[in-house]
């Protein structure tokens, strides 16, 4: 056989494989819909994982007002959460869920490795879940569905089975732009190895070896309770960002601004916004690292070269939509309804 036939043959059977694959998936989950006859089926797993999470961060809690952690240990765990949480919030949100800018690859690893120390599922499952939360926001196929109340907007979601309208109109979400992208299916197929080793055992490690910190304190307070801290900043994003807060641009979705929000999670708060106009890279209207600390990384990425095209709206754009949908606590309001 000659080399271009057996690269052909080759080639042949690459592609039957992936068909196989595809079907097998897309058979495994039809299965997975046809199988899931209650909406409350409790996953005791995740529930007592989440009990253990808490109860070892009231302790860490405890270790440092008491004195019994380093100080150094204390700023290395808040350090890390920020790096994490713009892994997660400049990475698996605003470029690979949105696409509101382009990144080169250095930033890109940057970025995906920075979400993997976060451990918020891997950026592929993030993504999926977010865009469907877009599309049907505050209905049952939301994963995070607010209209089910807080707790379950902000933590429940993650201890039952999804409901089954998630799975239905979910795989109606375009993925093949994250299944282009070698980074992000490199961390995918690599996450249940590197993710255990950087989000828990290298955070204990580094204070123990470095400054001598006791393993159990590291464990308790750089692993637990940072991880804790991170993943509630995070979920209010999809809980109380939801429920209170000003609709400056459209009242009569559930997505509200909420200040408070925006500072724990690192400029994501403006949900409001980001719901009207989810292209924009700034998550908001206005750039104010002060309260949106995720806007100054992509603008320094921009600024050597990193990240490029920038979406953003412009301020026509939203004049017209705050003076159509707005609940009037914009400050442009009062001067939009002036006759
Ligand atoms: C975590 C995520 O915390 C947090 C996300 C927050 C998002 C916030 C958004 C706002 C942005 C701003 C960020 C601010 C950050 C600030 C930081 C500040 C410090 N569409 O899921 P499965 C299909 S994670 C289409 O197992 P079950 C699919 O075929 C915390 N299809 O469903 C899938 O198979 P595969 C740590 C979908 O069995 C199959 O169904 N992680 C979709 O009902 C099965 O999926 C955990 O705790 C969809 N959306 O289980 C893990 N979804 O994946 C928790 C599913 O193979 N997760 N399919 O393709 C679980 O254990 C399970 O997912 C479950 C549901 C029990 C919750
Ligand atoms: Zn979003
Ligand atoms: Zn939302």
């Amino acid at each position: 056989m000659s080399s271009t036939s057996l690269l052909l043959a080759s080639t042949i059977v690459t592609r039957k494989t992936k068909e196989i694959d595809d079907e097998v998936s897309l058979y495994s989950m039809r299965m997975h819909i046809k199988n899931r006859d209650y909406e409350w089926q409790i996953v005791w797993r995740n529930v007592l994982a989440f009990v253990y999470l808490h109860a070892a961060s009231l302790y860490a809690v405890y270790l440092v007002l008491s004195g019994r952690c380093m100080l150094k240990t204390v700023v290395f765990a808040l350090l890390f959460d920020l790096f994490a949480a713009l892994g997660v919030t400049a990475g698996a949100h605003r470029l690979w869920a949105h696409r509101a800018y382009k990144a080169r690859w250095p930033l890109r690893l940057f970025l995906a490795i920075m979400q993997t120390m976060a451990f918020q599922n891997h950026i592929y499952e993030w993504v999926r879940d977010h865009r469907v939360h877009h599309k049907f926001t505050e209905t049952d196929a939301d994963p995070h569905n607010a209209k089910r109340g807080f707790f379950f907007s902000h933590i429940g979601w993650l201890m039952v089975r999804k409901h089954k309208d998630v799975f239905e109109k979910g795989i109606t979400v375009d993925m093949s732009d994250l299944e282009k992208d070698p980074i992000v299916m490199f961390q995918k197929k690599t996450y249940l190895v590197v993710m255990p080793l950087i989000c828990f055992i290298i955070p204990t490690w580094i204070p123990v070896y470095y400054w001598g910190e006791n393993p159990w304190t590291s464990w308790y307070v750089a692993a637990m309770f940072r991880y804790t801290l991170a993943l509630h900043c995070t979920w209010l994003v999809n809980s109380a960002a939801h429920i209170w807060g000003n609709k400056p641009f459209d009242k009569n979705i559930g997505a509200t601004d909420n200040v408070k929000v925006a500072i724990f999670a690192f400029g994501e708060g403006w949900h409001n916004y980001h719901h009207v106009f989810p292209w924009d890279y700034k998550a908001a209207e206005l750039g104010d690292y002060s309260t949106n600390f995720s806007t100054a990384l992509i603008d320094l990425a921009a600024k050597i070269g990193l990240a490029y095209d920038l979406k953003t709206v412009s301020l026509d754009m939203i004049k017209k939509r705050v003076a159509r949908t707005g609940d009037g606590s914009h400050p442009l309001s009062k001067d939009l309804s002036a006759p």
